[in-house]
């Protein structure tokens, strides 16, 4: 017999498409992370905000609880339903709405990917700034619930910089219109801020108005071998100081074998321990000799071991994909996964700090380093040795987490840069917040979503 509270809802919304098959239950009911098992109720695939708005308010009036879906392409279980909850998946809410030439903004539903966000965008002359390797499963509804950041922060900024207006159904099933595109807006408490990296604890985003811009000026990508770690941010603090950067990322040996492994071509002919691919302005031959002079004052430095510049767009991308394609490399073996975050400043020294502690709790075992380090992010993937059950494994990594999340507080950073708290840092979220801070978030929350309805359970617990 149909659960009392689903048939309610299909009796006040006979048109909403809802899916119970077992296969749809696991497809919607995780993401990246898969470590818990699905478990949803089932998949509400509402086609209009009105269709949303009934379903809140539905679930208020049962007590159903809510996990908002995108591409749940997710690596902090923001997006898993493990726990009889109703996905409610935007995916068939996926158009873009419309275009504004004066503003230069687009308007879009949450469901749309990223990638045909910057395809729409291009179609106008324009780019939507924000990119990472997701691109084409993500959705921009779960780009602003985990207020995500990607290869080119350094330039532009995270999601958040780029959502002129927001419309929220929030939990407590009222439609709010946030901010309305506008760039002035000097009246109180910016609600449309804090619905973005509320990791849908707040409501759900049922429209997005997105910030578009120019072009960048026409660039190079530079893939750079590293004799040490410490050559990283020595190069960072020398080539930013001269030249125009979109991105700057690194790599270690150990991530560019498993990406290489994975069908990428070798760029270099050396070994290096760290590499760096970045990307910066090119559009002339001043820019293109600062550039050559940046290389070969870091290599007189001893900072720089060997480069290549990309003279062609595919070599461009064949550059890119060494670092883009790595968590794809990965995925195979289960990795636990860090995405931690400091003041730039602070980086060296952490970074020796962090080499010493994971060196000594994972003896034998992988770990590849990456990520935006132009930004002070570092993304920490332990891959899980084959003989390891996956629960001691994760158990095993917890311990070392809660020792690296120390270190962060220490260091006043951050354990979730860009990927959100969700399931997996949520015991780690009083190393990055203080007290008084996350009494404040559960008080807003209380606001927003007074039954505890909007993916209870993430970032933090609700008090029983
Ligand atoms: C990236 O920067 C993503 O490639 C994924 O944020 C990081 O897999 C990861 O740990
Ligand atoms: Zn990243």
């Amino acid at each position: 017999m149909e659960n009392q509270p689903l048939a309610a809802l299909r009796r006040q919304l006979p048109s909403l498409r809802l899916l119970d098959a077992a296969g749809d239950l696991e497809h919607y009911g995780r993401d990246w992370t898969r470590r818990w098992t699905p478990a949803p109720l089932a998949i509400a695939l509402p086609a209009s905000i009105d269709e949303v708005q009934t379903i809140v308010r539905w679930a208020n009036a049962e007590r159903v609880a809510l996990v908002p879906s995108g591409g749940r392409t997710g690596l902090s279980g923001g997006a898993v339903a493990a726990n009889g909850e109703l996905v409610v998946s935007l995916e068939r809410m996926n158009r873009v709405l419309g275009f504004d030439a004066i503003d230069r903004t687009l308007t879009v539903e949450p469901g749309i990917t990223l990638h045909a966000v910057h395809e729409a965008a291009r179609t106008h002359g324009l780019i939507y700034p924000v990119d990472f390797a997701a691109r084409g499963s993500c959705s921009i509804g779960g780009n602003i619930a985990t207020n995500a950041g990607g290869i080119r922060v350094i330039r532009y900024g995270n999601t958040r910089e780029w959502v002129a207006g927001l419309k929220l159904v929030a939990g407590n099933g009222e439609l709010l219109d946030l901010n309305r595109g506008l760039i002035k807006n000097s009246s109180g408490y910016d609600l449309r801020q804090l619905a973005i990296g509320a990791e849908g604890t707040l409501g759900i985003v049922v429209e997005a108005t997105l910030k578009l811009t120019d072009p960048p000026l026409p660039s190079q990508v530079m893939l750079l071998g590293l004799p040490n770690m410490d050559a990283l941010m020595c190069v960072f603090g020398l080539f930013r100081s001269r030249l125009a950067l979109q991105a700057f990322e690194f790599f270690t040996d150990i991530a560019l074998a498993h990406v290489l492994a994975h069908g990428a071509q070798r760029a270099l002919d050396g070994d290096h321990p760290y590499y760096v691919v970045t990307e910066y302005d090119a559009a002339d031959e001043r820019a293109e000799n600062a550039a050559l002079m940046a290389f070969e004052e870091a290599a007189e430095q001893g900072w720089i071991a060997d480069g290549v510049i990309a003279q062609s767009d595919a070599q461009a991308a064949a550059l890119w994909r060494l670092r883009e394609g790595i968590t794809e490399s990965l995925a195979k073996f289960q990795p636990y996964k860090n995405d931690v975050s400091m003041r730039i400043a602070v980086v060296p020294a952490f970074l020796h700090e962090m080499q010493a502690l994971l060196e000594r709790e994972y003896p034998g075992i992988e770990v590849v380093w990456f990520g935006h380090i132009g930004d002070g992010n570092l993304h920490i993937n332990v891959l899980k040795p084959a003989a390891a059950s996956s629960a001691d494994f994760v158990r095993q990594c917890e311990g070392v987490t809660h020792e690296l999340a120390e270190m962060l507080q220490r260091h006043g950073g951050s354990i979730s840069a860009e990927h959100g708290i969700g399931l997996v840092k949520k015991p780690y979220l009083d190393r990055t917040r203080s007290a008084a801070e996350i009494a404040l978030m559960r008080g807003v929350r209380r606001v927003f979503d007074p039954n505890g309805i909007m993916n209870p359970g993430k970032l933090f617990d609700d008090p029983a």
